[in-house]
């Protein structure tokens, strides 16, 4: 099977629906080119090698197609994401390991750094790395009864510093310092108060509306102006990231396959199995 991505300009149609045949995430551009990319891979949408690979897919295929605009949400019915595949991490094979959080580092990078406005509707649980993956974007939009935060802790493991940067850059040192030491898993409600999240709403419609309408807001700003502020904002994350690359990722390597915390995932796993 071809695994296609169609990049025509959004111009040329009405809508235009960017997907590959293989892939758990898909790319739908509306009208008026805001890009909704959506995961849907069941049960939790856990961030693996691949889903990382086609994530990057989707989002230089908004570029490409000069979208003004991106919102990122799920299409599952709770969860926006479960963060990085557990899988990944238990027993790894040791060069997959390295091109798992080496194309993770390429995911934090280019989102992070996004030339245009990125929205994150997120429509379920959003733990670890799928929290993270909020925290790159511009503006977050979380609907209610959902949980979300660094709980990186609570599996005895350690989130990595571009993880915790932008957090704090959110929410403050103080807050961030405690929520990353306790492993914090928020209720929308409190995200809100604390300003991990910009907005609550009742369901995904409301958010997917709402975010539209924030790309909008974001359009009437001239590109370039948008561009530099973002980037100056973010740059010492970004640069930080950039000059340690292989460092960051020997030190994910070493700490991950340590027998300690193959042992705390391990027992992590059985007690996501035994919660049925
Ligand atoms: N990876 C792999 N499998 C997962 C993950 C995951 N992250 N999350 C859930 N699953 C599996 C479960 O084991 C279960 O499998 P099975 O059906 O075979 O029993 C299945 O998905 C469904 O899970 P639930 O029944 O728990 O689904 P619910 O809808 O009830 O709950 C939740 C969804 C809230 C997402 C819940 O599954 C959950 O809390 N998951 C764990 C999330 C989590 O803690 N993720 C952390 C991952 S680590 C990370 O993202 C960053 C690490 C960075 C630093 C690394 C340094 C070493």
């Amino acid at each position: 099977m071809s695994r296609k991505i169609l990049l025509n300009s959004y111009k040329s149609s009405a809508a235009l629906r960017l997907c590959s045949t293989l892939s758990h995430i898909s790319t739908n551009i509306d009208s008026t080119g805001c890009a909704v990319i959506s995961m849907n891979k069941a049960p939790v949408n856990s961030l693996n090698l691949e889903m990382l690979l086609d994530l990057k897919k989707n989002l230089n295929a908004a570029l490409e197609n000069k979208c003004k605009g991106v919102i990122l949400t799920s299409d599952l019915k709770s969860v926006f994401s479960g963060g990085l595949d557990i899988l990944e991490m238990y027993k790894p094979q040791e060069e997959r390991l390295k091109e798992f959080w080496s194309s993770l580092q390429d995911i934090g990078l280019l989102l992070y750094g996004f030339k245009i406005p990125v929205i994150a509707a997120i429509n379920g649980h959003s733990p670890a790395g799928g929290c993270y993956l909020s925290l790159t974007t511009d503006y977050r939009i979380m609907v209610q009864k959902y949980s979300i935060g660094l709980n990186e802790t609570k599996l005895g493991i350690v989130a990595p510093f571009w993880f915790r940067e932008p957090m704090i850059n959110t929410i403050g040192y103080r807050q961030a310092e405690l929520a990353l030491e306790l492993g914090t898993l928020f209720t929308t409600e409190d995200a809100l108060k604390i300003g991990l999240v910009d907005e609550m709403v009742p369901d995904k419609a409301t958010a997917i509306d709402n975010a539209k309408k924030k790309i909008l807001e974001f359009s009437v700003i001239p590109k370039q102006a948008f561009q530099m502020t973002k980037l100056e904002m973010r740059r010492p994350v970004i640069e930080k990231l950039l000059n340690n690359r292989e460092a960051d990722l020997n030190q994910f390597v070493s700490f991950c396959t340590s027998p300690e915390v193959q042992k705390s995932l391990e027992f992590y796993l059985e007690t996501l199995k035994k919660k049925k």
